[in-house]
């Protein structure tokens, strides 16, 4: 269980700046909608909502060497950077509300420094239908909700890669991807190439998702600093229509709960992003509705007292 009297930090980043496609910006008012706050109240949970970042307009533009809105992109992230930082140095959890998942470089990036700064161990849960280990050079569209999982690791723009203050931000054995099943060709090379542990779908498959998150949470301790980025389009498409990527053939509603439980049976979640719900895509904000069901798992939500 996350440790009760810890406050969360609800930081709203409207945008869908890296993505594919529009309306990730609305995610942060449909996980609102859906009833965010109340609910981890209702668990006993002190939440705070800090409303939303401010950042610039998308230009929907097509890329520029190899990116598309660089410049807006970075100011975004520059933005979240500095909330989910000033969270963390006020001993609050952070939870990001995307928003699309390029993001997640000013997230986790803040993330990384504080735990510098604290000598705690880091560890990035990375739930998500995409590997987002792209570069420019390897990206078939320039859209860099693709890459920060390769800018964390320092491959990158300098305005990318620099935030935060250290290059590379993290090391590629700080993360355990989980749910993959979509990966453009080059970066499959790169992913490999890299030594990233990846958990895909025909781990899961073969495995379960037991012994997926037995083998991705190994090696924590009570030291470890737990960050979790939550890209919704983890979720199966049939459960989580309400993304802009949506890929077949993800965990169902039963694994991904189990998944989710099993982390916040670690007790070790320090930090959440919660990214890429698309209300424009959504049936009636069901997608938002799944994916606050998940969250209260992580918080700790079981059907039954365990011990
Ligand atoms: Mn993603």
């Amino acid at each position: 269980m996350t440790r009760p009297m810890q406050q969360i930090r609800l930081i709203g980043a409207p945008t869908d700046i890296g993505a594919s496609t529009r309306g990730a910006s609305m995610g942060p008012e449909a996980l609102r909608v859906a009833g965010l706050q109340a609910t981890l109240e209702s668990h006993g949970l002190r939440v705070l909502d800090h409303g939303n970042l401010i950042g610039p307009a998308n230009p929907w533009q097509p890329p520029v060497n190899g990116y598309r809105h660089l410049a807006e992109v970075a100011a975004w992230n520059r933005t979240v950077h500095d909330a989910v930082y000033s969270a963390l140095t006020a001993g609050e959890m952070p939870m990001l509300l995307g928003g699309d998942h390029c993001l997640a470089i000013g997230s986790i990036s803040a993330v990384a420094r504080h735990c510098r700064q604290m000598g705690h161990p880091l560890r990035v849960l990375w739930l998500d239908a995409h590997a987002d280990f792209n570069t420019h050079a390897l990206t078939p569209t320039g859209n860099t909700h693709g890459m920060p999982v390769a800018v964390l690791c320092g491959h990158g723009p300098p305005e990318l890669t620099g935030i935060g203050g250290t290059c590379p931000a993290i090391q590629p054995s700080a993360v355990r991807q989980i749910g993959i099943r979509s990966v453009d060709e080059g970066e499959k090379h790169f992913v490999r190439q890299s030594g990233l542990q990846v958990f895909d779908m025909r781990y899961i498959d073969e495995m379960g998702m037991k012994r997926t998150m037995k083998a991705a949470l190994a090696g924590i301790d009570e030291n470890t600093h737990l960050h979790v980025s939550f890209d919704v389009d983890f979720l199966d498409a049939v459960i989580a229509p309400g993304v802009g990527t949506a890929v077949k053939g993800g965990p169902t509603y039963r694994e991904a709960q189990l998944c989710m439980e099993m982390i916040a049976d670690t007790g070790r979640m320090a930090s959440l992003d919660v990214m890429e719900l698309n209300p424009a895509l959504d049936v009636r904000n069901g997608t938002a509705e799944v994916a606050l069901e998940l969250v209260e798992s992580l918080f700790g939500k079981s059907t039954l007292m365990r011990r």
